[in-house]
């Protein structure tokens, strides 16, 4: 390889982040996890891992901690505790932001058309998916449920 040619490949490796994706149990349960991930790959995101958990509502609650003290916290403990989810560990150019365009808002209804909860989610807690909302957030949330000592069972 010419040595400008190794360059451009360090360079365009080092452009490349990671961001903890997760089909909730809504989209799960209704079959729409095959079509999610889909489109996360038509977005040109790679796959590095995935699995299926049943979160306790302890590990549930312990994912959503930056929530703790907000009103939707118990509904939203026990819809993530209500049926199987599957996190991914995807990787692409400009991960945690691209990905949260992907997603789209919160509340579908304020999804932009096109987006993966605009085309998936039931309502604004039953949303079908999350998405890590900073690198760093990213990085913990992965440990979460791919580092060691982390939610496996
Ligand atoms: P995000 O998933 O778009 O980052 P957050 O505000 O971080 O949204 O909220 C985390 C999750 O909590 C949401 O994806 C949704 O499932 C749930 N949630 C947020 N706000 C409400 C609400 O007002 N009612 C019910 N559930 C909510
Ligand atoms: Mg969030």
């Amino acid at each position: 390889m010419a040595h400008g040619a190794i360059a451009a490949a360090i360079v365009r490796e080092g452009d490349l982040d990671e961001t903890l994706f997760m089909i909730k149990p809504d989209a799960v349960l209704g079959h729409k996890a095959g079509a999610i991930l889909a489109e996360a790959e038509r977005a040109g995101f790679e796959i590095l891992d995935l699995r299926l958990v049943r979160l306790a509502p302890r590990d549930a609650r312990r994912f959503y901690a930056v929530h703790e003290g907000k009103p939707f916290l118990d509904e939203l403990v026990e819809f993530m505790s209500s049926g199987p989810a599957i996190p991914c560990r995807l990787r692409r150019e400009n991960a945690v932001q691209a990905l949260r365009d992907l997603i789209g808002a919160t509340d579908p209804k304020d999804a932009k058309p096109g987006t993966i909860r605009a085309r998936f989610a039931e309502s604004k807690g039953r949303n079908a998916v999350h998405a890590s909302d900073s690198t760093e957030s990213a990085r913990t949330e992965i440990e979460f449920f791919f580092g060691d000592g982390s939610a496996r069972r």
